[in-house]
């Protein structure tokens, strides 16, 4: 249902906070920490915040027999402590993109139990499989209802042109590198009939990218996925401990060391972004899952490459209100959540960066680094992996 709503603040807001927005709404944003402050640590809740349709697409997904027994292209993860949040890096102040964000203090130790993760993000071949034995249709192939997407604005908004209710999704486009005032709408564009089947739109195909990442997948489409291999999605936490590979208090999964020193780390962009992509790292948008090395668990592709879904809802206060509450075991995210620079979109936590990102703009690569989208939102550079439960 927001997906619409998702589209028009995306372009207007999506990446804002990177570059130069204030957050709006302060009143809105205290009520709301006084509501959660008791709350933080509610596991299971914030469902009234999902769409009822896209869940119900999810509810009748079964479990497959064969997936649900292996872990096959899966790493277990021992749980312990470690310490969650952004790390700062003291030899480099100018390039902003390095630097923690407001969102990811207080650092704050945490425990996970251990895990199974997937190895790589789940490929267009491996969401193929799953699509045929299910029948399942991504948020991004459906078309949108006006009224819906009216029922979920302010009134008296405009509608929006009936061409973005088509079905489709947002893809990356250069820019004219002449362009006033360079903002996310100049490179985020809606195109109809692109899918996860269609990454660039109509016209284009996945045939020779069975190892790339699956993309423009929603939180919904990842969910379920997910229930059909007898797994789930990644807590924020989990995703983190996971990302650091057994390392302590680094900023990037390969240590301290700045990405643009060294381009054969992750796929991400070299070069000025959004207008001259170098692809010194040979890849311009998704490239194949184990493509560069492993980070020390073993997983692939948790820096760069695509963004991927965790389970919790986003709220930029949860850290404090982990530490205030003196939670920090298996945490599995807020009640609901809360972004200043969307208030009235419910989102959902994001990790590890794209091919989009660099050191100079969005750094969401670092191990650290937070990010969020409506669950109903897929985008080109958003995709997913899975975790289970270590059954002691
Ligand atoms: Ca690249
Ligand atoms: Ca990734």
């Amino acid at each position: 249902m927001y997906r619409q709503n998702a589209i028009i603040l995306l372009l207007l807001l999506f990446w804002c906070l990177i570059i130069a927005c204030k957050p709006e709404n302060v009143s809105e944003r205290t009520n709301n920490i006084e509501e959660i402050s008791s709350m933080c640590y509610t596991p299971g809740t914030g469902s009234n915040r999902l769409d009822a349709n896209a869940l119900k697409g999810v509810d009748v997904i079964n479990a497959d027999k064969e997936m649900s027994t292996s872990t096959a292209g899966m790493i277990k993860i021992k749980g312990g402590e470690f310490s969650m949040g952004g790390n700062t890096q003291s030899s480099v102040s100018n390039l902003p993109g390095t630097q923690p964000r407001e969102d990811e203090f207080p650092n704050h130790k945490v425990t996970v139990n251990s895990f199974w993760m997937d190895e790589t993000e789940v490929t267009n071949a491996q969401f193929a499989k799953f699509v045929d034995a299910t029948g399942y249709v991504t948020t991004a192939e459906k078309d949108i209802l006006l009224e819906d997407i009216m029922a979920q604005l302010p009134q008296g908004s405009p509608e929006p042109d009936p061409s973005m209710l088509a079905a489709g999704s947002l893809v990356f486009v250069y820019p004219d590198k002449n362009a006033q005032n360079l903002q996310v709408n100049n490179w985020w564009k809606f195109k109809k009939g692109a899918s996860w089947r269609k990454p660039q739109g109509e016209g284009s195909t996945t045939k020779g990218k069975e190892d790339h990442p699956a993309i423009h997948i929603s939180w919904y489409d990842a969910t379920a996925y997910a229930k059909w291999a007898g797994k789930r999605l990644p807590t924020e936490a989990e995703w983190e401990y996971a990302a650091r590979g057994g390392t302590a208090n680094l900023v990037y999964p390969w240590g301290d060391n700045l990405a643009n020193d060294d381009d054969t780390k992750a796929n991400f962009w070299q070069g000025e972004f959004p207008v001259t992509n170098d692809i010194l790292d040979g890849f311009e948008k998704t490239s194949p899952v184990k493509s560069f090395a492993p980070n020390g668990y073993g997983l692939y592709d948790m820096a760069g490459n695509i963004w991927e879904w965790c389970n919790d809802w986003f709220h930029a206060d949860y850290y404090q209100c982990l530490v205030d509450n003196n939670q920090h075991e298996n945490p599995q995210g807020p009640v609901g959540s809360f972004d200043p620079y969307q208030p009235s979109v419910p989102v959902k936590v994001v990790r590890g960066g794209s091919f989009l990102c660099n050191d100079s703009y969005c750094s969401g690569y670092r191990a650290g680094s937070r990010m969020k989208s409506s669950p109903d939102t897929g985008l080109e550079h958003t995709g997913f992996r899975c975790v289970r439960d270590v059954k002691e």
